[in-house]
């Protein structure tokens, strides 16, 4: 049987690693083979693109075009050598950000060509979409607040989407509203200002009728 792919997405410091790891849990303790995974990232050579995007000097100043280029080889090779033979093992997959990231940060975010941006997303996805992607939503200020906390704290340093201004992520945040009305069956809002067990109580309402029996 066919696992399934569930994908997280929504702007920095909405919770998308804190519901990914709650989820994880309760879906393992309930029998389920889960496998969770980041992008960029996810494989080792993911995870070396991953620098590069983030942190490495030598990404410093690098074009939209490299940065679309790069997500999406991280992409290709998470697709290949973990997503689908997680799924074809009949596993549960919950993904932190896929390609609607990039459809967000590098198509609207960046300015870059839509079209381009889909041709590249679909060349590193070919037929894997997920079955579901929850967008988890916080206004922006929650969201700098969240970040500017975890900088204060030192817990992980500034990285190169940090330095992108303000406009950016009200860029970002419509244009993932703009997707949710796009793609009604598989895109669904959370509302993640509430606590954390109440985000996770909705993310639960909507994974929950997907699965198959355990
Ligand atoms: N990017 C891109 O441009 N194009 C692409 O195609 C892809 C990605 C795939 C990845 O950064 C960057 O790459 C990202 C987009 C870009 N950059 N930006 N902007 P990342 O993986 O380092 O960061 P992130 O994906 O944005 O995740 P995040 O900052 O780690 O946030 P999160 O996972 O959504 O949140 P969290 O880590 O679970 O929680 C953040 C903090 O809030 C933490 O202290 C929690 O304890 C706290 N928290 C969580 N939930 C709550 C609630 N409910 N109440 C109060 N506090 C909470």
């Amino acid at each position: 049987m066919q696992g399934l792919l569930i994908t997280f997405e929504g702007t920095e410091g909405a919770g998308k690693t804190t519901q990914i790891e709650r989820l994880s849990c309760r879906l393992g303790e309930m029998g389920y083979q889960v496998r969770t995974v980041r992008e960029p990232g996810g494989t080792p050579l993911g995870e070396e693109i991953r620098t590069l995007l983030k942190h490495h000097p030598a990404g410093r100043g690098m074009s939209s075009e490299a940065e679309l280029l790069l997500m999406n080889a991280s992409r290709a090779e998470l697709v290949r050598k973990v997503i689908r033979p997680a799924l074809d093992a009949g596993e549960i997959v919950l993904c932190d950000r896929f390609y609607d990231s990039t459809v967000v940060y590098q198509g609207h975010g960046r300015g870059l060509d839509l079209e381009q941006v889909e041709r590249s997303i679909a060349f590193a996805v070919g037929t894997t979409i997920p079955d579901l992607t929850l967008v988890l939503q916080v206004p922006l200020a929650v969201s700098e607040a969240r970040r500017a906390a975890r900088l204060g704290l030192g817990s992980e340093p500034a990285d190169r989407f940090d330095e992108a201004g303000r406009e950016f992520f009200v860029r970002v945040e419509r244009a993932f509203e703009d997707l949710l009305h796009r793609h009604p069956d598989r895109m669904h809002a959370v509302d993640a200002v509430d606590t954390v067990e109440a985000v996770q109580r909705s993310v639960w309402s909507w994974v929950e009728p997907l699965l198959p029996s355990a």
